[in-house]
């Protein structure tokens, strides 16, 4: 059996060798398509190179080169559905490096966090929100992108099956979806112990015909609590726009401009820093925080509450009820907030994060950060605040839960530990387990309190589920972190899930998973 790690791991070293870079990963991708020529690689000598260490078998995502990845080796693992073959990382193991290169106007998306990688989930969060706004959908192009191109076809044997998968209902679906559903290896709740017991008595000892291993009706002490991240460049940087000059503004020259109050002022950087300062925790996630992404972080702050600017401003107008947060780059999400909310949640004009200023990427000299509200309506290189009457842009909870997979920043969950699949264990060692889960924290247009209430734990793709209670007295604006220990009694290939469960009724839909194998 080939472990994904192993794969990946010999992907890698390819990747820092620097040979085959262009071919590979570039070559799939019109936009930097030129490099593979520019580099003065020499491409065929670079290409054997790589099939000789890559175990003299084809490429890694060659269709033809029949694999059984991440599960044990069978004749259904490996001829039946080629599960080595399949999914956007078989071929392209550092998606960001894939995608890196397009403009920040098309993918404002900074290096991946925590250690890990991109995956299918990194792409389809914007790439499936095609109706009013975030990226376009993607189908057509990303098929014709594969199809018209001679490395997909002739390296790879490239076809629909490398990406997509067929369901227990004859559906087409993304195998990077279907690879951790409970549908895979073709039983509907394939995790079920009838299931399993069905299985086995047909020789499939671990429960499931694709050789998966389950572990039903876990009990793990878990831990739980409220950190902020211990690495400052674990926290994510991403813009939609090109960053502004005001990233780089000299601070005597920084003006931050406040206007519908009863005494509009402008203040200077250090006329800001004068006013009451507060430092706090807060939990930043983007809306679009992937299934099991790295788009969220909870930090430490330093700044000035909106409040205490409102105070210094004389206060503002009776009607004047929400404030529109300037930007540098003309970022507008962060219009016509909700005040009293804001006030409520103790958002603030913060300056300076870790305890020194703020970095350009990260809204120097000034972000707005708003607890509780999705990372869109904050506001980094923030020029001023502009209270008006203008009406509030709406609580809008549900209807983001709604769009799961494209707003899984609204009740999401991740790992840390193991960070991504393809970790192997010894059996009998105790697996270290850690994550996160949050829940946006608004009210919904009914009135309708969200925060995480519990987390829920699954090693039998969710057949049954471990849940964890939220202390009450868990801050509703901060992620929960938890951490644990397994230690499976059998050696397999388990999938580990964790998922979000809301006080206001709702579940995260899509679970984040990771894949791991437990040998003897
Ligand atoms: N001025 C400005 N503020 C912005 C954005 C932006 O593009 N421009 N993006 C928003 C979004 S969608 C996110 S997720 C966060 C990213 O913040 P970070 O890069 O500091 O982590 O900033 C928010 N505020
Ligand atoms: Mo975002």
């Amino acid at each position: 059996m080939k472990s994904l790690q192993k794969r990946f791991g010999g992907m890698r070293t390819l990747l820092a060798l620097g040979v085959f870079v262009p071919v590979l990963l570039c070559g799939l991708l019109a936009g930097c398509q030129p490099s593979a020529t520019e580099s003065g690689v020499d491409a065929p000598a670079a290409e054997e190179s790589a099939l000789a260490s890559t175990e003299g078998a084809g490429l890694p995502g060659d269709f033809e080169n029949n694999d059984a990845g991440f599960l044990p080796d069978s004749f259904y693992a490996t001829e039946c559905i080629n599960a080595g073959n399949r999914g956007c990382n078989s071929c392209h193991p550092d998606l960001h490096e894939t995608i890196k290169d397009l403009s920040i106007l098309e993918h404002g998306l900074g290096e991946p966090r925590y250690g890990k990688s991109y995956t299918y989930m990194d792409c389809i969060t914007c790439h499936s929100m095609k109706r009013s706004f975030g990226a376009m959908g993607f189908a057509d192009a990303i098929h014709t992108l594969h199809l018209s191109n001679e490395t997909f076809n002739d390296d790879y044997s490239g076809n629909c099956w490398n990406c997509h998968a067929l369901n227990s209902d004859g559906d087409i679906v993304m195998w990077d979806e279907y690879k951790y559903s409970s549908d895979f290896g073709g039983y509907i709740n394939s995790g079920d112990p009838t299931t399993q017991y069905w299985n086995a008595r047909r020789g499939y000892t671990s429960g499931n015909m694709s050789g998966l291993s389950y572990a039903n009706n876990l009990a793990l002490d878990v831990e739980v609590s409220q950190p902020t991240i211990e690495n400052e460049d674990d926290l994510y940087v991403l813009q939609n726009y090109e960053v502004p000059d005001t990233a780089t503004i000299a601070a005597e020259d920084y003006r931050f401009v406040v206007t519908g109050t009863n005494n509009d002022r402008e203040f200077t950087l250090e006329e800001l820093k004068a006013l009451p300062a507060t430092e706090q925790q807060i939990t930043q996630c983007c809306l679009t925080n992937p299934i099991n992404g790295g788009f969220v972080a909870s930090w430490p702050a330093k700044g000035v509450l909106i409040e205490d600017i409102v105070e210094a401003c004389g206060g503002v107008p009776e009607g004047n009820g929400t404030v529109s947060v300037v930007t540098g780059d003309g970022w507008d999400l962060c219009r016509n907030l909700n005040l009293a909310e804001l006030i409520k949640g103790k958002a603030m004009v913060a300056y300076e994060f870790f305890g020194h200023e703020l970095t350009p990427g990260w809204g120097y000299p000034a972000v707005t950060v708003m607890p509780g509200q999705g990372a869109p309506r904050w506001g980094k290189w923030a020029t001023g605040l502009e209270f008006s009457s203008e009406p509030d842009s709406g609580g809008n909870w549900v209807s983001v839960a709604k769009m799961p997979r494209a707003m899984q920043g609204a009740i999401c969950s991740g790992w840390f530990d193991p960070v991504a699949d393809g970790n192997e264990y010894k059996l009998g060692e105790a697996i270290p387990l850690r994550g996160y889960a949050y829940v946006l924290n608004q009210l919904d247009d009914q009135g309708g309190d969200h925060h995480l209430a519990q987390i829920a734990i699954s090693a039998d793709r969710g057949a049954t589920w471990q849940t964890i209670d939220v202390p009450a007295d868990y801050d509703p604006m901060q992620w929960t972190c938890f951490e644990t220990s397994w230690t499976p009694e059998k050696p397999g290939v388990y999938t580990l899930q964790v998922k979000s469960i809301d006080a206001g009724g709702y579940e995260q839909i899509y679970p984040a998973s990771v894949i791991l194998t437990v040998t003897e």
